[in-house]
């Protein structure tokens, strides 16, 4: 229910704005979109910028292509609110897309992408909270980071488009702990990372092979970090949701072209 709560606000906000700010994931920056707000948003004639952050996670390249392959649709901007990256070319498109004397500025996205991080890198002091678990930000803030700009912070979206919770989980925009079935979602990711960058998870959890099934994977995961119940047997779903968070918190290599 809150969710639908949530994105009333965000329509809501839409409408007030002079410029919004979609932030998505750099490191699969089509898969964190949300393509009903961008429609919505178009419709209205409200220019918006799309921003992939988290680029201090993926190669400058890629982050190049995916910017190059989105402009074409929005303009596009990549950052990383992390390191502190991006924002002068940022504030660049937001003056050119709004010249107005005072801007108001929406951030929307979906839960995790760095909305707030975006928002205190903005304002240069820490004001709106942040955090690895998806839905920190529960309330709309405004804050002036300029005399001519106030920015709103939103809760994040979660699209209707995206009903799968292993997906939902894999983008970082369901809570870990509240998983119905580790096992599956660790599968679902690992399949996913199979086909794309599995060097980064070898070298992450120095496994041995490459040809390793994914209950091998996560077997050698639980051992190597001694995650043992209490008869003795491996606690296959505590390792399963590890993967998960370390997934999250960027700590193995993973990215998508658009
Ligand atoms: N590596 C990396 N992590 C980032 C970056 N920006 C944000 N994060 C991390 O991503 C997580 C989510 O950041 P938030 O700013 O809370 O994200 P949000 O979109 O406001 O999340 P909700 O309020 O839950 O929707 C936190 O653990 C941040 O430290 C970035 O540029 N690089
Ligand atoms: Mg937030």
């Amino acid at each position: 229910m809150r969710r639908r709560k949530e994105n009333r606000w965000v329509f809501e906000l839409i409408k007030i704005s002079d410029v919004i700010l979609e932030v998505v994931d750099g490191r699969f920056p089509h898969l964190t979109r949300v393509s009903s707000i961008e429609k919505h948003i178009s419709n209205l004639g409200c220019p918006l910028i799309i921003v992939l952050n988290k680029c201090d996670l993926i190669p400058r390249e890629i982050c190049e292509y995916n910017k190059q392959i989105l402009s074409k649709e929005f303009p596009t901007v990549y950052i990383s609110a992390q390191n502190r990256l991006g924002t002068k070319k940022l504030r660049q498109q937001i003056s050119r897309l709004s010249p107005k004397r005072e801007t108001v500025i929406s951030i929307v996205g979906v839960p995790n992408t760095g909305k707030s991080s975006l928002l205190n890198i903005l304002r240069g002091k820490h004001v709106a909270p942040t955090g690895q678990k998806p839905g920190v930000t529960r309330h709309k803030q405004i804050v002036r980071i300029s005399n001519r700009i106030l920015i709103y912070d939103s809760p994040g979206v979660v699209p209707f488009d995206h009903p799968d919770i292993n997906l939902q989980a894999f983008l970082g925009a369901y809570e870990i702990s509240n998983l119905p079935d580790p096992i599956d979602t660790v599968n679902y990711f690992l399949d996913r990372i199979k086909t794309n960058n599995f060097q980064g998870l070898k070298d992450r959890y120095k496994l041995p092979s490459e040809n390793e099934s994914n209950d091998e994977i996560i077997t050698h995961i639980a051992r190597k970090r001694g995650l043992i119940l209490k008869g003795g047997k491996l606690n296959l779903v505590e390792a399963a949701k590890v993967i998960m968070r370390e997934f999250s918190a960027g700590k193995i290599p993973y990215w998508e072209k658009v």
